[in-house]
C-alpha cells in the first residue's frame, strides 16, 4: 500500500469532496446504439473472472495491493483481453472508405482495438476467420504508427500470445469523425473462439482512462479522450443507458450530453474513490452491502468498479458466496417475489451515502426459452477468486448499471447515477 502523507490526503480529499456541481441534463451530443446479446452464465462467469484478475493486477502493478497479498495470477496480466462479455455491442467505423466494426463500448478499458486483416492463419487464431477484419490497403487514412523504436504490441495471453501493432486511422463513432485516432490491429488471436467472443463482436472501444491504455505508460487516448481534446463534445461526459431487454437496441452510450428520457429522479452526483487517479478505472466508494436490512461482514472499505464490459456483479468469494446462499434463488424462478433486495451504500461525501438498491429481477437473470419451457433464473453475482490479502475491489458491472442510468464525467472526475427506466 502506498501511503500518502496527511497533506496530500487532506488535498485528494478537498478534491474528490470538495468540488460540488450539478451535471446539466441536456441531449446535446452524440450516440451509439448498443444492441444486447444474451450470452452464456459459463461465458460470463469467465470474462468476469478474467476482468477481476486484469484490475488486481494493474493494482499490483501500481503497487496498491497491501503488503503481503498473493495475487493468484501473474502480475502481467494484459489488459487487452478481448475475453469479454460482449453483452452490449455498437458499432464503430475505422478508415476511409469506412470499415464497420462491432464492439463492446467498455468502461473497464481503454483501448480500441480490431481484428486486422494479417491474422489469417486460422489454424492459430480461428477467431479470426467469422471477425471482421481491418484492412489496411482500402483506407487512404491509414498511418502505420511504426518507426523503428516500434508500435508493436507483444502481450502474454492465456494459453497463448496476442500480436498486434499500433497505428493510426480515421476513427468515426456516433457520427462523429476521429481522425488519426490511435487504435490496435490485432495480429494473432490464438485460442478458443467464444474467448474471444467471436462472433458476436469484433473487438473493444475503451471509455476508461488513459492511464490503462496498452502499451503499458503509453497514456495513448481512447476515442473520448480524443473528442474531448479536439473540443468536439458539448459536455466532458458519457452517459450510458443499458435496458434489459435481450436484442433490444434502445441501449446506448450518448458522449457529450445528458439524456433523460431513460431515467426518473434526480442524478446524484457521486465522487469517485480516493485510488482512483492511480487505478485508471471508474470507480466509487462502497460503504456498506446490504441483503435485505442486513449488512453484510467485510463490506466496508469496498472500491466498486463501474464496467459495462462485465456481465456480472463481482467480488471475493469470502463475501460473494455468503449472499448468494442466503439469498438462494431458485432456478426455476418461483422464489424471486419473496427474495430480498440487494444495496449498495456509497458514498457521497464524508458524512453522506445513499443506497443504491437492485430488486431481485435486478439482480439476478431470467432466462426465457422460445419453445414454452419454464424460465430459468440465476444470481447475477459473481465470486472470483484473485488471491488473499488483496485490495477489497468489486466489479459493479451490467446487472447494476442496468438498474442505473449513469453519467461518466471525465470533466469533473465524478459519476451520476439515478433509476433506470426499465423497458417493457
Ligand atoms: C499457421 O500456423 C501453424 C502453427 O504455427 C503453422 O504450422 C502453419 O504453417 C501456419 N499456416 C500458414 C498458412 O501460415
Ligand atoms: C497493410 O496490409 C498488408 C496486407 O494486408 C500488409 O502486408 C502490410 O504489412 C500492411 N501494412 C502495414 C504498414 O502494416
Ligand atoms: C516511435 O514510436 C513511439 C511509440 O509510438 C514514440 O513514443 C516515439 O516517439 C517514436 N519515435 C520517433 C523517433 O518517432
Ligand atoms: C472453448 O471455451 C469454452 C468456454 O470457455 C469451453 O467451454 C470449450 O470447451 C472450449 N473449447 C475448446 C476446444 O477448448
Ligand atoms: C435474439 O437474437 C438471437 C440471434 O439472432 C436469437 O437467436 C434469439 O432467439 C433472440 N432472442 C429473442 C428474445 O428475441
Ligand atoms: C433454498 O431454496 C430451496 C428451494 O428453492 C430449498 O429447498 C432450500 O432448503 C433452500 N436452502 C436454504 C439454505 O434455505
Ligand atoms: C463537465 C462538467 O460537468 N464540468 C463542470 C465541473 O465542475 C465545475 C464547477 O466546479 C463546472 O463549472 C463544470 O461545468
Amino acid at each position: 500500500m502506498k501511503f500518502l502523507s496527511v497533506i496530500t490526503l487532506a488535498l485528494l480529499l478537498v478534491g474528490a469532496f470538495g468540488k460540488r456541481h450539478e451535471v446539466k441534463p441536456s441531449s446535446a451530443g452524440h450516440r451509439v446504439k448498443l444492441q444486447r446479446r444474451n450470452i452464456g452464465m459459463q461465458e460470463m462467469k469467465a470474462a468476469s473472472q478474467s476482468r477481476a484478475e486484469q484490475i488486481h493486477a494493474h493494482a499490483a502493478r501500481r503497487g496498491l495491493q497491501p503488503h503481503g497479498a498473493r495475487l493468484k495470477t501473474t502480475p502481467n496480466v494484459p489488459m487487452l483481453n478481448y475475453m469479454a462479455n460482449g453483452a452490449y455491442i455498437g458499432e464503430v467505423s475505422i478508415g476511409t472508405p469506412q470499415q464497420k466494426f462491432s464492439v463492446v463500448y467498455d468502461t473497464g478499458s481503454s483501448n480500441l482495438w480490431v481484428p486486422d486483416s494479417t491474422c489469417n492463419n486460422f489454424t492459430i487464431s480461428p477467431a479470426c476467420q467469422i471477425q471482421n477484419r481491418y484492412d489496411n490497403l482500402t483506407s487512404s487514412t491509414f498511418q502505420s504508427g511504426c518507426n523503428v523504436s516500434s508500435c508493436f504490441l507483444f502481450l502474454p495471453y492465456g494459453s497463448g500470445t496476442v500480436l498486434g501493432e499500433l497505428s493510426t486511422e480515421t476513427v468515426t463513432v456516433g457520427g462523429l469523425s476521429l481522425p488519426e485516432t490511435p487504435f490496435g490491429r490485432v495480429t494473432m488471436e490464438p485460442g478458443n473462439i467464444s474467448e474471444w467472443g467471436a462472433p458476436e463482436f469484433d473487438g473493444i472501444l475503451g471509455l476508461a482512462y488513459p492511464l490503462l491504455a496498452m502499451p503499458l505508460m503509453s497514456n495513448l487516448p481512447g476515442p473520448f479522450d480524443e473528442m474531448m481534446t479536439r473540443d468536439i463534445v458539448p459536455q466532458q461526459l458519457f452517459s450510458v443507458y443499458l435496458s434489459s431487454v435481450e436484442n433490444d437496441t434502445s441501449s446506448y452510450v450518448h458522449f457529450g450530453g445528458i439524456p433523460t428520457d431513460n431515467y426518473h429522479g434526480e442524478l446524484v452526483n457521486v465522487p469517485q474513490d480516493l485510488l482512483q487517479p492511480e487505478l485508471g478505472y471508474w470507480c466509487i466508494s462502497v460503504n456498506a452491502i446490504k441483503v435485505g436490512d442486513v449488512v453484510q461482514p467485510s463490506t466496508s472499505g469496498i472500491i466498486g468498479v463501474v464496467d459495462t464490459g462485465t456481465s456480472l456483479i463481482a467480488g471475493p468469494p469470502a463475501v460473494v458466496n455468503p449472499i448468494i446462499a442466503q439469498i438462494n434463488a431458485s432456478t426455476d424462478c418461483s422464489n424471486l417475489a419473496s427474495l430480498p433486495n440487494i444495496a449498495f451504500t456509497v458514498a457521497l461525501s464524508w458524512s453522506q451515502s445513499m443506497d443504491f438498491v437492485l430488486t431481485p429481477e435486478q439482480y439476478t437473470f431470467r432466462v426465457k426459452f422460445q419453445d414454452g419451457s419454464p424460465d430459468q433464473c440465476q444470481c447475477g453475482l459473481f465470486a472470483f477468486d484473485a488471491g488473499e490479502g488483496l485490495l477489497p475491489l468489486w466489479i459493479l458491472g451490467d446487472p447494476f448499471l442496468r438498474s442505473y442510468f449513469a453519467v461518466f464525467n471525465r470533466g469533473n472526475n465524478t459519476l451520476s447515477f439515478a433509476p433506470s427506466n426499465p423497458k417493457h
